[in-house]
């Protein structure tokens, strides 16, 4: 059944939708990041990047959130480059160069269920900790990539046994302190073939197998699907909208421009406290001119 997911994403005063970003629809958010909503943004090998202190503290805004069966190609991604790339299922990020690896570089957050991710013709430089990082169930395909800098390429943090099954085809790793995929799950598989890599390749309690490429076949992405529903409901100084059952992805919004009430009409207030906890968000009351936009994901 089809239970179609509504995404509720608030659009700034400012919003550009320029030519850059070919297909897709994207915004930018009051942090700064780019929010690929749907179909692909084509970067044209353009820099971005500038965001966050490029440290290892959590918190810092993404590069890019790709939403759900969003992708992104032909990136540079430059320092800081903050928490990298979120993507949330189905996705597909081919052809980016990170110079200087932030926090990490390609996270999936929890926000919803996961999905595919590819991440293609990719490289990575400068990491300190991790690269790739896991919170949430998927299958990942790591293809003809490099990473030249980390601590472990992929990460499924200790106490998680989520399932989780990364394909590598071409990986060539250098200067990693511990390991090419770190997971204490069982239930995380790793199939792997062309991979040069000069250190430690498994640490925890995962399974790796030689993979031929065929068996089980390489994972693929559902034709893109994402639609865009209602374009702008317009909100002025004083409207409240009502939507049930939306999911929101409360990292995006920024409290002072955004008043958010639960269900018994309390206010939410510290959205950002846990940015891997969806909210549940049933009343909205929108400040100012800002619009907001719902999107229907069909994925679900
Ligand atoms: C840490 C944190 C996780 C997640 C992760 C990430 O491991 O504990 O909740 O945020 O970082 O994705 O960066
Ligand atoms: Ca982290
Ligand atoms: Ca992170």
């Amino acid at each position: 059944m089809l239970i179609p997911v509504v995404l509720l994403c608030l659009v700034f005063s400012s919003t550009i939708f320029a030519a850059e970003g070919g297909s897709a629809k994207w915004n930018k958010n009051s942090e700064g990041t780019i929010v690929v909503s749907s179909g692909t943004f084509e970067g044209n090998g353009k820099k971005y990047g500038k965001i966050g202190s490029g440290s290892q503290d959590e918190d810092q805004p993404p590069v890019f959130e790709l939403m759900p069966g969003a992708y992104l190609n032909d990136v540079v991604i430059v320092p800081p480059s903050g928490d990298g790339i979120h993507v949330h299922g189905n996705n597909k990020v081919s052809n980016v160069t990170f110079t200087d690896v932030g926090e990490d570089a390609i996270s999936m957050r929890s926000t919803f269920e996961g999905g595919t991710v590819i991440i293609e013709n990719c490289s990575f430089s400068k990491g300190e900790d991790k690269i790739l990082q896991a919170n949430r169930t998927a299958v990942w395909y790591i293809k003809n990539c490099k990473v030249n800098g980390a601590g472990k390429v992929f990460r499924q943090n200790g106490g998680k046994t989520f399932k989780l099954d990364v394909y590598i085809d071409g990986l060539e790793a250098r200067n990693f302190g511990e390991a090419i995929v770190r997971s204490d799950a069982s239930a995380c598989t790793v199939y792997y073939r062309n991979l040069n890599a000069s250190g430690n390749k498994w640490k925890g309690k995962l399974s790796a197998r030689q993979w031929d490429g065929k068996q089980p076949p390489p994972p693929t992405l559902p034709e893109q699907k994402t639609k865009t529903v209602s374009p702008f409901a317009k909100a002025n100084n004083d409207s409240k909208v009502t939507i049930t059952d939306v999911l929101l992805n409360a990292h995006y919004l920024n409290t002072d421009q955004v008043q958010m009430y639960d269900i018994s009409g309390r206010m939410i207030s510290n959205v950002h406290s846990d940015r891997s906890k969806p909210a549940m968000l049933y009343l909205m009351k929108i400040k100012d001119h800002h619009r907001c936009e719902v999107i229907v994901n069909l994925h679900k």
